[in-house]
């Protein structure tokens, strides 16, 4: 029984149609847990709008009735922040799946906020474009999720993040007025910057329903490398270099040691270069020279002493390399629920933080597992924690790992936002003024807290 006026409820089931508003716990189920396992909400309703229209509909009966929103894309959100955990009505907005035809001249693409990623991905590469933002949730992941939090993925290194993919966006405001900016003029300094505002504002500020993003050309030879070292501060050192010597560098990514231990064991396949090492570098180089050739000379050239390196040139052989970076989160999630910690430090910094992180965790819980990978061209390291004593609910080891990163001037959010799970710890980063400033602009934008209310913004007492 929901506690929310039930002529609103109808309301918004005329919206969309018996057959787009879900009720039943069965139906819901998808919508109500996030990927992980570890945030489990309720919701009277799951409504699937088809439109701009119908979102706009939909909210403003929010406005009126006071009803408080959670959108969602592909649920693939890692921090708590697609789900009704308060018993919000969900709003998905997956149905808004439309991918206008590329725009060759202007290397651009309009597209509806719920179009998944590789769908995006395939209909750009017909023309040889590829999106500046990828990541292994992309049958799932939406252009709006990925906006609204702002991802980043394995590319950053080389577009940066999905911030800088925007040239505009179509919105629903909160009182279900629609705001629509999507001419993709490369040059536009006429007052603020409203979609690079809404990119990472975590669905509190606007519901996003369309998008003008950038498109990149796909770069011909690709080169693919993992190459094996004996500590975390040589990986981090062979980086800074692979990062000067090569400008078509396109990835640069990490796995430490007990990751690739374990998505080696659950790929089936042994890993492929270094067994004894301690942290491994899976580079991909992408341009019009021969990228074998100078990923093989940037790697020769290393100071940092190397173990063991291979190299894949063909695509079959280099999915194969990839999969042992891809694999990590379902390999994680066969193991338990995991504690997700996802962090930045800077280069100076990035060593002593993975030598000293499972020590602070298995001072709180002698029988948890730390796992470490991450975008090591970026800083950004993953830190999963499983098994042990630590539930569901008990934050304790996040506390005590992100205070830990924050006390080294690092990021307590790199990539995946800040959600419900770290909003309490928002603090360890950002200042009261400029916690005030975020207050301000949510009540400008949406002074009845009707979108995504318990996400992002801390209490007001926090
Ligand atoms: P959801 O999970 O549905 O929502 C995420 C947030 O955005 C929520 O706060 C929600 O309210 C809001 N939101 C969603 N749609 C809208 C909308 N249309 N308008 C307004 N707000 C909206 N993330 C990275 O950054 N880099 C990675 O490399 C990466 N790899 C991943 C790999 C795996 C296997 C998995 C499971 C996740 C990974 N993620 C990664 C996390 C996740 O995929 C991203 O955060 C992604 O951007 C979320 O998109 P989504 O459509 O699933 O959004
Ligand atoms: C990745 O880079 C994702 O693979 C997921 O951001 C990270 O599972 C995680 O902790
Ligand atoms: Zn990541």
């Amino acid at each position: 029984m929901s506690l929310f006026d039930s002529r609103a409820l109808t309301a918004f089931r005329d919206v969309v149609g018996s057959n787009h508003a879900l009720e039943t716990d069965d139906m819901m189920a998808a919508y109500t847990t996030d990927w992980t396992g570890r945030f489990q909400g309720q919701s009277p309703l799951v409504l699937r709008p088809a439109n701009t229209s119908e979102v706009s509909a939909i909210v403003r009966i929010a406005h009126e009735a006071d009803i408080p929103l959670v959108p969602q894309g592909g649920n693939t959100g890692l921090v708590g922040g697609s789900v009704p955990l308060r018993g919000e009505v969900v709003i998905s907005i997956a149905r808004l799946n439309q991918i206008a035809p590329v725009d060759v001249l202007a290397q651009q693409l309009t597209v509806g906020a719920g179009a998944t990623l590789s769908k995006v991905q395939k209909h750009a590469s017909n023309v040889g474009l590829e999106v500046g933002v990828d990541l292994a949730a992309r049958d799932s992941c939406t252009i709006g999720g990925m906006i609204a939090t702002n991802a980043g993925g394995i590319n950053v290194i080389r577009y940066g993040s999905m911030r800088d993919q925007l040239l505009g966006i179509e919105a629903v405001l909160a009182d279900g007025s629609v705001i629509s900016h999507l001419e993709g003029l490369e040059k536009d300094n006429t007052g603020y910057n409203l979609s690079g505002l809404l990119a990472g504002s975590e669905g509190t500020l606007a519901i996003l329903t369309q998008a003008r993003i950038r498109l990149h050309p796909t770069p011909g030879n690709r080169c693919v490398a993992m190459v094996a070292f004996p500590s975390v501060a040589d990986a981090v050192e062979a980086t800074a270099a692979l990062r000067r010597s090569l400008p078509d560098l396109h990835a640069i990514e990490v796995i430490f040691r007990n990751a690739m231990l374990l998505v080696s064991d659950h790929i089936r396949v042994s890993i492929p270069a270094g067994t004894a090492a301690e942290a491994w570098l899976l580079l991909e180089v992408a341009g019009q020279g021969d990228s074998t050739e100078s990923l093989g000379n940037a790697i020769q050239g290393l100071k940092s002493p190397v173990i063991d390196v291979a190299v894949a040139e063909d695509t079959a052989t280099q999915r194969n390399l990839w999969e042992f970076r891809e694999k990590i989160t379902e390999a994680i999630a066969t193991q338990g629920t995991p504690h997700k910690l996802d962090v930045t430090l800077a280069a100076s910094r990035l060593a002593q933080f993975v030598e000293g992180v499972p020590k602070i965790v298995s001072d709180i819980d002698e029988k948890a597992t730390t796992l470490m990978f991450g975008h090591l061209g970026d800083g950004n390291v993953h830190v999963n924690i499983l098994g042990g004593n630590a539930s569901k609910v008990d934050s304790s080891i996040d506390i005590a790992v992100l205070a830990y990163t924050a006390s080294l001037g690092g990021s307590i959010s790199a990539e995946h936002g800040i959600g419900t799970a770290k909003r309490d710890l928002l603090h360890l980063n950002r200042s009261t003024s400029e916690l005030a400033v975020f207050r301000s602009i949510k009540q400008a934008l949406d002074p009845t807290n009707i979108l995504n209310p318990n996400a992002l913004i801390p209490e007001e007492n926090l």
